[in-house]
Protein backbone atom coordinates (compact mmCIF):
# COMPACT_ATOMS: atom_id res chain seq x y z
CA UNK A 1 0.00 0.00 0.00
CA UNK A 2 2.29 2.31 1.16
CA UNK A 3 4.59 2.26 -2.60
CA UNK A 4 1.15 3.28 -4.37
CA UNK A 5 1.50 6.36 -6.24
CA UNK A 6 -1.25 8.67 -5.75
CA UNK A 7 -1.53 12.29 -7.40
CA UNK A 8 -3.22 13.50 -4.29
CA UNK A 9 -0.94 12.62 -1.69
CA UNK A 10 -0.24 9.66 0.24
CA UNK A 11 -1.95 6.17 1.78
CA UNK A 12 -2.15 6.19 5.32
CA UNK A 13 -4.63 3.70 7.38
CA UNK A 14 -7.10 5.40 9.78
CA UNK A 15 -6.35 3.91 13.63
CA UNK A 16 -7.82 5.84 15.90
CA UNK A 17 -10.99 8.80 15.97
CA UNK A 18 -11.51 11.62 18.05
CA UNK A 19 -14.04 14.31 17.68
CA UNK A 20 -11.96 16.43 15.10
CA UNK A 21 -8.62 14.81 14.96
CA UNK A 22 -7.86 11.41 13.04
CA UNK A 23 -4.91 9.16 14.05
CA UNK A 24 -3.31 7.95 10.58
CA UNK A 25 -0.40 4.89 10.39
CA UNK A 26 2.12 5.39 8.45
CA UNK A 27 4.73 2.82 8.05
CA UNK A 28 3.96 1.73 11.59
CA UNK A 29 4.03 5.55 13.10
CA UNK A 30 1.33 7.84 14.24
CA UNK A 31 0.40 11.45 12.66
CA UNK A 32 -2.33 13.71 12.96
CA UNK A 33 -4.58 14.98 10.55
CA UNK A 34 -8.04 16.90 9.61
CA UNK A 35 -10.51 16.32 7.32
CA UNK A 36 -9.43 19.01 4.18
CA UNK A 37 -11.65 21.85 3.42
CA UNK A 38 -13.21 19.33 0.10
CA UNK A 39 -13.78 16.18 2.08
CA UNK A 40 -15.37 18.02 4.42
CA UNK A 41 -17.92 19.23 1.97
CA UNK A 42 -17.65 16.02 0.18
CA UNK A 43 -19.32 14.46 3.53
CA UNK A 44 -21.72 16.79 3.97
CA UNK A 45 -22.90 16.29 0.20
CA UNK A 46 -23.11 12.49 0.85
CA UNK A 47 -21.27 9.88 2.86
CA UNK A 48 -19.45 9.56 5.91
CA UNK A 49 -16.23 11.11 7.90
CA UNK A 50 -13.09 8.58 8.05
CA UNK A 51 -13.82 5.55 10.17
CA UNK A 52 -11.03 3.21 12.08
CA UNK A 53 -9.91 0.70 9.13
CA UNK A 54 -10.08 3.25 6.43
CA UNK A 55 -7.39 3.80 3.66
CA UNK A 56 -7.24 7.62 3.22
CA UNK A 57 -5.18 9.18 1.34
CA UNK A 58 -3.64 12.64 3.09
CA UNK A 59 -0.93 16.12 2.87
CA UNK A 60 0.99 16.55 5.03
CA UNK A 61 1.31 19.83 6.33
CA UNK A 62 4.19 22.68 5.37
CA UNK A 63 4.54 22.73 9.35
CA UNK A 64 3.44 21.65 12.65
CA UNK A 65 -0.08 21.02 12.01
CA UNK A 66 -2.00 18.36 11.68
CA UNK A 67 -1.83 16.70 8.30
CA UNK A 68 -5.33 16.87 5.74
CA UNK A 69 -7.19 13.82 4.62
CA UNK A 70 -8.24 14.57 1.35
CA UNK A 71 -10.55 11.27 0.44
CA UNK A 72 -11.40 8.17 1.54
CA UNK A 73 -10.23 5.23 -0.32
CA UNK A 74 -12.91 2.72 -1.07
CA UNK A 75 -14.02 0.54 1.38
CA UNK A 76 -13.65 -3.26 0.55
CA UNK A 77 -15.81 -3.51 3.71
CA UNK A 78 -17.59 -2.07 6.65
CA UNK A 79 -19.56 -2.25 9.89
CA UNK A 80 -23.40 -0.19 10.69
CA UNK A 81 -24.37 1.04 13.52
CA UNK A 82 -27.22 -1.95 14.88
CA UNK A 83 -29.93 0.76 15.15
CA UNK A 84 -31.38 1.52 11.90
CA UNK A 85 -33.38 4.74 13.06
CA UNK A 86 -35.09 6.96 10.72
CA UNK A 87 -33.89 4.56 7.90
CA UNK A 88 -31.76 6.60 5.90
CA UNK A 89 -29.03 7.69 8.24
CA UNK A 90 -27.04 4.91 8.07
CA UNK A 91 -23.78 5.56 10.28
CA UNK A 92 -20.69 2.93 9.78
CA UNK A 93 -18.73 2.48 12.44
CA UNK A 94 -15.65 0.59 11.13
CA UNK A 95 -14.12 -0.68 7.48
CA UNK A 96 -12.49 -2.81 6.16
CA UNK A 97 -12.94 -5.45 8.68
CA UNK A 98 -12.42 -9.27 8.01
CA UNK A 99 -14.55 -11.25 10.40
CA UNK A 100 -17.20 -9.99 12.97
CA UNK A 101 -17.60 -11.96 15.30
CA UNK A 102 -20.94 -12.13 17.11
CA UNK A 103 -21.22 -13.36 20.85
CA UNK A 104 -24.11 -14.36 22.58
CA UNK A 105 -23.99 -15.81 25.91
CA UNK A 106 -25.97 -19.54 26.47
CA UNK A 107 -28.05 -18.08 29.25
CA UNK A 108 -31.81 -17.44 29.95
CA UNK A 109 -31.35 -14.34 27.62
CA UNK A 110 -30.19 -16.73 24.47
CA UNK A 111 -32.23 -15.43 21.66
CA UNK A 112 -31.49 -16.68 18.23
CA UNK A 113 -33.46 -13.71 16.49
CA UNK A 114 -30.92 -10.82 17.86
CA UNK A 115 -27.83 -13.40 16.63
CA UNK A 116 -29.55 -13.12 13.23
CA UNK A 117 -30.02 -9.31 13.06
CA UNK A 118 -26.27 -9.07 13.90
CA UNK A 119 -25.74 -11.32 11.06
CA UNK A 120 -27.59 -9.18 8.67
CA UNK A 121 -25.50 -5.98 9.56
CA UNK A 122 -22.23 -8.16 9.03
CA UNK A 123 -23.02 -9.40 5.70
CA UNK A 124 -24.59 -5.93 4.65
CA UNK A 125 -21.24 -4.57 4.83
CA UNK A 126 -19.30 -7.38 3.42
CA UNK A 127 -17.96 -8.69 6.69
CA UNK A 128 -17.81 -12.73 7.45
CA UNK A 129 -19.57 -13.09 10.28
CA UNK A 130 -18.75 -15.97 12.97
CA UNK A 131 -21.24 -17.09 15.43
CA UNK A 132 -19.26 -17.34 18.98
CA UNK A 133 -22.14 -18.74 22.02
CA UNK A 134 -20.58 -17.70 24.67
CA UNK A 135 -20.10 -19.19 28.72
CA UNK A 136 -20.30 -22.21 27.65
CA UNK A 137 -18.93 -23.05 31.23
CA UNK A 138 -22.72 -21.98 32.41
CA UNK A 139 -24.54 -24.35 30.44
CA UNK A 140 -24.43 -28.14 30.73
CA UNK A 141 -26.22 -28.18 27.50
CA UNK A 142 -24.22 -25.77 25.42
CA UNK A 143 -23.43 -28.41 22.32
CA UNK A 144 -26.82 -29.02 21.85
CA UNK A 145 -27.17 -25.57 21.64
CA UNK A 146 -24.84 -25.01 19.29
CA UNK A 147 -26.00 -28.06 17.01
CA UNK A 148 -29.65 -26.25 17.16
CA UNK A 149 -27.88 -22.75 16.44
CA UNK A 150 -26.07 -24.64 13.05
CA UNK A 151 -29.16 -26.38 11.98
CA UNK A 152 -30.82 -23.27 11.89
CA UNK A 153 -28.34 -20.94 10.48
CA UNK A 154 -27.38 -23.10 7.59
CA UNK A 155 -23.61 -22.48 6.60
CA UNK A 156 -22.53 -20.31 8.66
CA UNK A 157 -19.60 -20.73 11.74
CA UNK A 158 -20.49 -21.44 14.96
CA UNK A 159 -18.78 -22.12 17.63
CA UNK A 160 -19.17 -22.96 21.56
CA UNK A 161 -16.65 -21.16 23.99
CA UNK A 162 -15.36 -20.07 27.22
CA UNK A 163 -13.24 -17.60 28.37
CA UNK A 164 -12.92 -18.77 32.00
CA UNK A 165 -12.36 -22.82 31.33
CA UNK A 166 -10.66 -21.54 27.39
CA UNK A 167 -13.11 -24.11 25.94
CA UNK A 168 -13.38 -23.62 22.21
CA UNK A 169 -10.96 -20.23 22.03
CA UNK A 170 -8.43 -22.66 20.39
CA UNK A 171 -10.59 -22.91 17.24
CA UNK A 172 -10.70 -18.80 16.66
CA UNK A 173 -7.02 -19.34 15.57
CA UNK A 174 -8.14 -19.47 11.91
CA UNK A 175 -9.90 -16.60 11.76
CA UNK A 176 -7.06 -14.46 13.81
CA UNK A 177 -4.49 -14.02 11.58
CA UNK A 178 -1.96 -11.58 10.30
CA UNK A 179 -3.84 -8.90 8.28
CA UNK A 180 -7.43 -9.73 8.96
CA UNK A 181 -8.80 -7.53 10.91
CA UNK A 182 -11.91 -8.88 13.36
CA UNK A 183 -14.28 -6.84 15.12
CA UNK A 184 -16.85 -7.91 17.97
CA UNK A 185 -20.57 -7.76 18.12
CA UNK A 186 -22.95 -8.70 20.71
CA UNK A 187 -25.33 -6.96 23.68
CA UNK A 188 -23.58 -5.71 26.78
CA UNK A 189 -22.01 -8.75 29.09
CA UNK A 190 -21.97 -11.43 26.68
CA UNK A 191 -18.35 -11.38 27.24
CA UNK A 192 -16.68 -9.26 24.46
CA UNK A 193 -13.91 -7.53 26.80
CA UNK A 194 -13.24 -10.74 28.65
CA UNK A 195 -12.55 -12.63 25.12
CA UNK A 196 -10.36 -9.71 23.72
CA UNK A 197 -8.67 -9.67 27.04
N1 LIG B 1 -18.81 -17.86 33.40
C1 LIG B 1 -18.33 -17.06 32.46
N2 LIG B 1 -18.41 -15.72 32.62
C2 LIG B 1 -17.93 -14.93 31.64
C3 LIG B 1 -17.34 -15.47 30.46
N3 LIG B 1 -16.96 -14.43 29.66
C4 LIG B 1 -17.30 -13.32 30.34
N4 LIG B 1 -17.89 -13.60 31.52
C5 LIG B 1 -18.39 -12.65 32.53
O1 LIG B 1 -19.49 -11.95 31.99
C6 LIG B 1 -19.49 -10.59 32.43
C7 LIG B 1 -19.55 -9.64 31.24
O2 LIG B 1 -18.39 -9.83 30.47
P1 LIG B 1 -17.76 -8.65 29.59
O3 LIG B 1 -16.60 -9.22 28.87
O4 LIG B 1 -17.52 -7.46 30.42
O5 LIG B 1 -18.97 -8.35 28.59
P2 LIG B 1 -19.00 -7.30 27.40
O6 LIG B 1 -19.61 -8.02 26.25
O7 LIG B 1 -17.65 -6.72 27.19
O8 LIG B 1 -20.02 -6.22 27.93
P3 LIG B 1 -20.09 -4.64 27.55
O9 LIG B 1 -18.69 -4.10 27.67
O10 LIG B 1 -21.04 -4.09 28.56
O11 LIG B 1 -20.65 -4.55 26.16
C8 LIG B 1 -18.25 -10.44 33.28
O12 LIG B 1 -18.61 -10.55 34.64
C9 LIG B 1 -17.36 -11.60 32.86
O13 LIG B 1 -16.52 -12.03 33.88
C10 LIG B 1 -17.28 -16.89 30.32
O14 LIG B 1 -16.79 -17.46 29.34
N5 LIG B 1 -17.79 -17.63 31.35
MG1 LIG C 1 -16.96 -4.70 27.26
Amino acid sequence: MEDLQLSDGHPALVSAVYRERFRLLIDGSGIWAQPSGKLRFNVHEKGDMPVVGDWVVYRKSSGFGDSSIERILKRRTFLVRKESGSGFSRQILASNIDYAFILSSLNAEFNVRRIERFIALAQSGGVHPIVLLTKADLNPSAESMKLQVQRYLINLSVECISSVTGYGISGLDTFLKPGKSVAFLGTSGVGKSTLVN
